[in-house]
């Protein structure tokens, strides 16, 4: 067994970062695990990242101090309650925990917690861990946290780094996720659940605190059952994490990073809008991030109002076709170009071609054939290989296929996930769109119908906002989540999420708790077996957002009525600094 202790001072206090642990004496795992280490001692930090470290984040009244837990109502699941309650024997219909002010100040025993980083990076995730830290060290100053390095599979093969007043602060208000990395192993076969028990055992932690979205927290369900049905006495609580939005519920008002991805999008679109009315030259075709929900997309034409924002959920509900959408976006062009107006932004979420009923017919077809038949295509010849699938297509899908843009009949048919699945976030939609809608112009052009220039640029936003700095909502309802965390730990739950609602008022009014997983629970079916899982939230048509963008959309198709929200404020009036999504607002407002 080797061990590494690093020592350094810093303001006078010495601060330690250890990895121990015999899973070390494996080289690679110890490389990545001395990379981590390694990077504590040549941080430099921006000057922002100096002054942002000094931000307190606003708490609701109910944490600051003692904090007493309270029962609320025992609770169902969304659907499907005899299945999810026979899955959960043990943790389901827990009620719903909020916590209070408390006048008495009880001393909590020291206790050793974990935690891990899980899927997608998304701004806030480390003031989830310094709230947590925070938390647990306000019930006990012999409180240890621990990270698993690189997500899930920190865990399962034991690599660890305990995470100390020193590294914490070097973090606190930082976007990114490399405090401890995050992963995307599945965490959800018993022999996982069972290795990570060892190191959880070796190192005397009682807690598990699992940062992830729907499936992380599904996932962390699981664990939680699995580890109280074999009396393994060690707590699992999740925290709603995805810049995606598309963790929420009745429960939980909003994922953290959302805020602040759409936020850096919104600045990067406003500018492009700028640039576009400025030149007036250029339509621009903009891909957002998002997997399937289009709730990035919307967030961001509420703040910024383009020329046109696709929403996949309503593509899927019209039934739309590609030519729909295409002359949708066509016609939207053609009326800017009679106005003189030969300039435009069009919004795209990344999961649109998942949402066209016809494309999804089409990629189904592709991915059965693909599987049977993988050896005889990869001998065609590349340059015969879009004829070969055209024939072997039936003749909706043949026909579609053959109208597509070669780079993308090409993606259709080489880019595939492990399952076997196009990955459809591969797709370059936002060039699909920008290729066809040229054509329908040369169409129309050459019937006299259209007249005006296009001329096009492509963008796609994910990657820039995943590890911005986190705004104030987020750096504040993080740091929350993390400290709510710390104070479910405290009260003996598990198989909970860490909740922070009403946060669309000042933080003092936020209503800090838990609530039960097994309450947002259904029945999906997932690679072929139905499975409790969260309900993934899109976006909901009748819902408040998509109304309001539905309610202006034709206004700003024609009109060039732009707004630039600028760069994310970390100082200032809070007007500019604190103000929350759209998206938020409108629904808080039911
Ligand atoms: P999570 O659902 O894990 O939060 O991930 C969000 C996301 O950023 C999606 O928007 C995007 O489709 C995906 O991750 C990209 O995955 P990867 O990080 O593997 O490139």
């Amino acid at each position: 067994m080797r061990t590494y202790t690093n020592k350094r001072c810093e303001k006078g206090r010495a601060l330690r970062y250890e990895v121990c642990g015999k899973i070390l004496s494996l080289r690679t795992q110890k490389q990545e695990t001395k990379r981590f280490i390694k990077k504590q001692y040549i941080m430099t930090k921006s000057a922002l990242q100096i002054e942002r470290a000094h931000y307190v984040p606003k708490m609701p009244t109910a944490l600051r101090g003692a904090v007493k837990a309270v029962d609320g109502e025992y609770t169902e699941s969304v659907a499907n309650q005899e299945e999810i309650k026979k899955l959960f024997p043990n943790t389901y219909g827990m009620p719903v925990v909020t916590f209070e002010k408390s006048n008495e100040k009880k001393a909590m025993p020291p206790i050793n917690v974990g935690v891990i980083l899980s899927g997608g990076q998304a701004p806030g995730g480390h003031n989830v861990i310094a709230g947590l830290f925070d938390g647990l060290k306000s019930g006990n100053k012999d409180s240890r946290l621990y990270g698993f390095i690189l997500g899930p599979g920190g865990l399962i093969e034991h690599k660890y780094m305990e995470l100390t007043a020193g590294i914490i602060d070097d973090y606190r208000n930082t976007g990114g996720f490399d405090m401890i990395g995050s992963g995307r192993t599945k965490l959800e076969q018993k022999e996982q659940f069972d290795k990570g028990l060892e190191i959880l055992k070796k190192l005397n932690i009682k807690a598990l605190v699992i940062i992830g979205g729907d499936d992380s927290n599904t996932n962390a369900c699981v664990l939680a059952e699995y580890y109280k049905s074999i009396g393994a006495g060690v707590q699992v609580i999740g925290c709603p994490k995805t810049i995606d939005g598309d963790l929420k519920n009745e429960q939980v008002e909003t994922s953290f990073g959302f805020d602040t991805a759409c936020k850096v999008y919104s600045e990067v679109i406003g500018n492009i809008q700028r640039d576009c009315n400025s030149a007036r030259k250029y339509w621009h075709f903009i891909k957002l991030m998002g997997r399937s929900a289009s709730h990035i997309a919307l967030e961001c034409a509420l703040q910024t109002h383009p020329n046109v924002c696709i929403i996949s959920e309503e593509v899927e509900a019209k039934n739309q076709t590609l030519d729909d959408i295409v002359n949708q976006i066509a016609t939207v062009v053609l009326k800017r170009s009679e106005a003189g107006n030969n300039f435009g932004t069009v919004l795209i979420p990344e999961g649109l071609v998942e949402f066209i009923p016809a494309m999804k017919r089409l990629i189904a077809e592709l991915n059965d054939f693909l599987a049977k038949h993988e050896t005889e295509f990869k001998m065609i010849k590349k340059s015969e290989q879009r004829s070969y699938i055209i024939a072997k297509l039936t003749k909706e899908n043949s026909e579609l296929y053959a109208s597509l843009p070669e780079g993308v009949a090409r993606q259709l048919t080489l880019e595939r996930d492990p399952h076997g699945n196009v990955q459809v976030s591969l797709i370059e939609t936002e060039k699909l769109l920008a290729e066809m809608v040229g054509n329908r112009l040369a169409e129309w052009k050459a019937e006299g119908k259209y007249t005006g220039k296009f001329a096009t640029q492509m963008h796609f936003f994910g990657y820039e906002g995943r590890c911005a700095a986190p705004s104030n909502y987020d750096a504040d309802y993080c740091y929350s989540l993390g400290y709510a965390a710390a104070c479910l730990i405290h009260a003996g739950k598990t198989g909970y999420m860490s909740s922070v609602r009403n946060t669309t008022a000042p933080a003092d009014k936020w209503i800090a708790g838990g609530i039960p997983v097994t309450m947002m629970m259904n029945m999906e079916r997932r690679h072929g077996e139905m499975k409790p899982v969260i309900q993934k939230a899109l976006v909901k048509l009748e819902g408040a957002p998509f109304k309001a963008y539905a309610a202006r959309r034709e206004e700003w198709a024609l009109s060039t009525d732009y707004v630039y929200p600028g760069p994310i404020q970390y100082f200032g009036p809070s007007s500019v600094c604190d103000e929350p999504t759209k998206t938020l607002q409108l629904e808080q407002q039911k």
